[in-house]
């Protein structure tokens, strides 16, 4: 094992731990499929690729179209005793903790109006979710108590949200920006032909500090992240600022994808001390990204192995929600970082 590390080490600052190693093998018992193993390894696509290239050099694996165990790679596997990773997700809910039924009709009325959707744009970092995972959004924050009557923020809305929560009537007011004017006038559109009034829409670069008027006003927020710490911590943290005080909920996916668990953890440090704030639920790959088609353009592409476009959804996050207490308080500063708040050695899909 020793040996293994030494050389994923020698392509990846990402930590390594033997576990890691035992993730992408477990993984590869399970499937021949480049985007699977990534997909069930559940270690960041940079340290995923870093482990297959290391175990193709060391003589354990092969590639062909499709990734298989050598025999001195079944060997390895057998000496350590390492499992192939089962996938026991629940079919019902797909692993989302939420059924469908409740709002199946919702789920159909908004297939229809999104079918004509603006597609996702490189230059935004953009991936919408399912269809199924929009609607279960909607399921769980009802769950939660988060919608009903309640004034609810959409800070950045790729996945239409927005639209959701305008068709489901849940919500008292709804407020939603983005910094792509496509999507604003998209949703502007929805509201008008569906005649929801009680909803403001505007072009905003989240990078700003939010106007006087968005703060301490909310009840719930709901955002999508890019995955670098900073960008966590101005997304989430901006939801936060929204938020009129103790009692209220904040919504946001974080990924294995592009995020290890050394990252997660200063993610955690930064919820927990600097906004004081309390996880109440981490929901496993609730999230589910469709493959956003400019893959050719981005890290990822540079560094797999067989350069192979992904044939099923493996993009996923984790589904928090955060809550405010006595004491918990958002971000409101400015950011002036540029490319880089959107890219660290974690991430590869810009
Ligand atoms: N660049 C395409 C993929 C971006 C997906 N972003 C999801 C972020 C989850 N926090």
């Amino acid at each position: 094992m020793r040996g293994i590390i030494a050389k994923v080490e020698e392509k990846t600052t990402i930590p390594v731990y033997e576990r890691t190693v035992e993730n992408v093998l477990g993984a590869v018992l399970a499937s021949g499929d480049l985007w699977r193993i990534i997909d069930l390894s559940e270690e960041p696509l940079p340290l995923a690729t870093a482990v297959l290239k290391a175990l193709n050099e060391l003589g354990y694996i092969e590639f062909n179209e499709e990734i298989l165990l050598t025999k001195k790679g079944k060997e390895l596997v057998e000496k350590y005793g390492i499992g192939k990773r089962e996938d026991y997700t629940c079919r019902h809910c797909q692993g989302k903790t939420v059924g469908f039924d409740a709002f199946k009709e919702l789920l159909k009325e908004f297939k229809d109006i999104v079918k004509n959707r603006p597609q996702p744009k490189h230059d935004f970092d953009q991936a919408y979710v399912t269809p199924e995972t929009t609607i279960a959004r909607i399921t769980l924050m009802h769950t939660r108590g988060d919608l009903k009557n309640k004034e609810v923020f959409v800070l950045g809305d790729d996945d239409l949200t927005s639209v959701a929560l305008m068709l489901s009537g849940l919500p008292k007011r709804i407020a939603v920006l983005d910094i792509d004017d496509r999507l604003i006038e998209f949703i502007k559109r929805v509201a008008d032909e569906i005649g929801y009034s009680n909803v403001e829409i505007f072009t905003f670069d989240l990078r700003k500090p939010l106007p006087e008027y968005a703060l301490k006003k909310f009840d719930t927020f709901i955002t999508d992240p890019p995955e670098t710490v900073d960008a966590v911590r101005a997304f989430v943290g901006r939801g936060i600022a929204t938020l009129r005080g103790p009692g209220c909920a904040g919504y946001f996916g974080i990924t294995r994808r592009e995020s290890s668990l050394d990252k997660w953890r200063e993610i955690q440090r930064i919820l927990l001390n600097e906004f004081n704030v309390v996880i109440t639920d981490i929901i496993r790959n609730f999230n589910e990204y469709v493959n956003w088609g400019y893959e050719e353009e981005t890290r990822a592409w540079e560094l797999i192995p067989v350069k192979i476009k992904p044939k099923h959804n493996w993009y996923k996050s984790y589904m928090f929600r955060i809550q405010t207490l006595r004491g918990s308080k958002g971000f409101e500063g400015e950011i002036t970082a540029g490319k880089e708040l959107y890219d660290d050695e974690e991430s590869s899909t810009t």
